[in-house]
């Protein structure tokens, strides 16, 4: 069984539309599989309209409401500790506002055969940005590159928030001991993973910037992420050189 976390924050424009394409995409593919949306109380109500929603799902798509913007990384644990609940045995991550195209799924299903964490990489063969604007762009390579070197890990972006996870990765690391709560999450993760001795691998995607609504990043998680993986790295003294 499949579960797809998908955090959101204002996604009012965006939501129904994902959860409905991501459903085309489980039916067409025999995929067996439910949605389960984090939402931190977005003032344009998308969660709100997201329970609405549920109650006519049941079983396919379940809401988190959170009572306020606590950041991404708690938002993907929380849909983490849902998804295994529920018996997932692969576990998505995925933005809510199409960037990542739900017609990648069946892709990562083939990918994650063999492997524990599959990781939809803008930056291998295949793989691009459309539309993002240039500091977006340098900000996200730059971001890779650092974490990257640091942590001595062979991956080529590190900080896509599309992703899989087989159930044994997210039940081996202690996700309470997570550091991070915005984007960096996704690099103490990909971190994490690998230190437990799972094997990880990208495929391709297009990463396309959002139509409807406004991207949260921020200073504040910029900075964040600088000093992570710095944590990371002293936490850590058993990194080979
Ligand atoms: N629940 C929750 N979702 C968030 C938060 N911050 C961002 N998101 C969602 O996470 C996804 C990625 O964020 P986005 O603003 O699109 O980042 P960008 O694509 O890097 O510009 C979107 O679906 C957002 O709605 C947060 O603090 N809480
Ligand atoms: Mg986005």
């Amino acid at each position: 069984m499949v579960s797809i976390v998908l955090p959101t924050y204002n996604e009012v424009d965006n939501f129904k539309k994902i959860v409905r394409e991501i459903l085309t995409v489980f039916r067409d593919n025999n995929i067996n599989g439910n949605i389960i949306i984090v939402d931190d109380n977005s003032p344009d109500q998308t969660g709100v309209m997201a329970q609405r929603l549920s109650e006519n799902m049941p079983k396919t798509l379940y809401v988190i409401n959170r009572e306020a913007k606590m950041g991404l990384g708690s938002a993907y644990i929380a849909g983490f500790k849902k998804a295994l609940f529920l018996g997932a045995d692969y576990i998505f991550e995925m933005d809510a506002d199409f960037s990542h195209n739900p017609h990648s799924i069946p892709s990562f299903l083939k990918a994650m055969k063999d492997s524990d964490l599959v990781i939809g990489s803008r930056y291998i063969n295949g793989g691009s940005t459309k539309n993002w604007e240039l500091y977006r762009k340098l900000i996200s390579r730059f971001g890779t590159l650092y974490a990257k070197t640091i942590l001595k890990l062979e991956i080529n972006d590190l900080t896509s928030g599309f992703r899989c996870y087989k159930r044994q990765v997210l039940e081996k690391i202690n996700l309470d001991q997570i550091q991070s709560d915005g984007y960096s999450f996704q690099i103490e993760m990909a971190f994490k993973t690998k230190l437990a001795g799972f094997k990880i691998k990208e495929i391709p995607i297009v990463f396309a910037d959002r139509k409807n609504g406004i991207s949260k990043f921020s200073k504040k998680i910029f900075w964040e992420a600088f000093t992570v993986v710095w944590k990371l790295r002293f936490q850590n003294k058993e990194i080979k050189n």
